[in-house]
């Protein structure tokens, strides 16, 4: 909620409100405006190497802007369940595998305001009785995922290098080890954990590990070429401090709310380079004016497991 708005829906309509995390007293009106009786916490500054060059605003945004999200509630009265988005980022340093019980070591700015933002939400919970829970979400990519982010940026780079129109992608550590799941069942976990009967902090993730290295080949070789032909290391995308290696235990998201990941990084490279390479197919095709800014939409979820 640092953009635009906030979205409603109310008799199939969908409304979107300006708000923002910086501003206590607009939140304050919002949800006594919207009485919502679910709200998830997914607002923040949420890319951590930024984090580095903007560190207070991250701070503002990512940290105390769920106090003054928490506050507006607890202000308002309502009796809402509230959904934090928490991140494996929080783990930091500390060796994988990381689950509920995993010390915290953050790496980041991000990470930092992140851990700030876990405690005051079990702060909530646990001083005023409030529905509010963690959801310690690994990294959950698809098609909408930002283009700065390392898995959008690497498909992208495919689409766009197998269309002719760039020929090399410039990177930076990609030793680094991610648990990369498919977003759309991680938004499913989200909203299960909303439904439980019991509010609690639970970890979602995949418990797969790959390097960059691996993602850069699932991806590439989709699409029929050799990544190391087309990238290129660039010293400006090192991080400060890095994250060398995250992998998550989700075995209490299976346990408790019958949650398990089903799309693992081979398969999410593979839909991300499609949708990729279908935008920019539609783009070239489509006369100038008429062109679709957002990527192919994500697939609609089956059955939960
Ligand atoms: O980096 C390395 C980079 O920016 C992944 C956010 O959603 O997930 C995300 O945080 C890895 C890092 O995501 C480039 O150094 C190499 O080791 O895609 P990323 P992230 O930092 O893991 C967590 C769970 C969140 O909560 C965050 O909000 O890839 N890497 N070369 C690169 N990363 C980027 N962005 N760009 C590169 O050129």
């Amino acid at each position: 909620m640092t953009g635009p708005g906030t979205a409603t829906r109310r008799g199939g309509r969908r409304f979107l409100h300006y708000g923002d995390l910086t501003d206590g007293s607009r939140l304050v009106t919002l949800l006594s405006s919207i009485r919502p009786d679910e709200v998830y916490h997914l607002g923040a500054q949420s890319h951590v190497r930024v984090s580095f060059d903007e560190p207070e605003f991250t701070g503002d945004t990512t940290g105390l802007g769920t106090t003054r999200l928490l506050e507006a509630i607890r202000l308002v009265g309502l009796q809402c369940r509230f959904y934090q988005a928490s991140s494996s980022e929080m783990f930091g340093a500390t060796p994988p595998p990381q689950d509920e019980a995993t010390p915290f070591h953050p790496r980041s700015p991000y990470g930092a305001a992140k851990v700030y933002s876990y405690w005051i939400t079990r702060n909530y919970r646990e001083a005023y009785g409030m529905f509010a829970v963690n959801g310690i979400l690994f990294n959950h990519e698809s098609p909408r995922r930002g283009e700065t982010f390392v898995t959008r940026k690497i498909t992208r780079s495919v689409a766009r290098i197998r269309a002719g129109l760039d020929d090399t992608v410039f990177l930076g550590n990609i030793d680094a080890v991610r648990d990369w799941g498919y977003a759309p069942e991680y938004v499913e976990a989200m909203w299960r954990m909303l439904q439980a009967d019991e509010p609690r902090d639970y970890v979602v993730a995949t418990g797969t590990a790959h390097t960059v290295r691996d993602f850069l080949g699932f991806a590439f070789a989709h699409a029929g070429l050799d990544w190391e032909r087309h990238v290129r290391f660039d010293r400006r995308y090192i991080r400060p401090a890095e994250v060398d290696a995250l992998v998550g235990d989700a075995s209490l998201a299976r346990d408790i709310l019958g949650w398990a990941a089903r799309t693992l990084p081979p398969e999410l490279a593979r839909i991300m380079v499609d949708a990729d390479c279908a935008a920019l197919d539609a783009a070239a095709t489509t006369p100038t004016g008429d062109r679709p800014v957002a990527p192919a939409p994500v697939p609609r979820l089956g059955t939960p497991a």
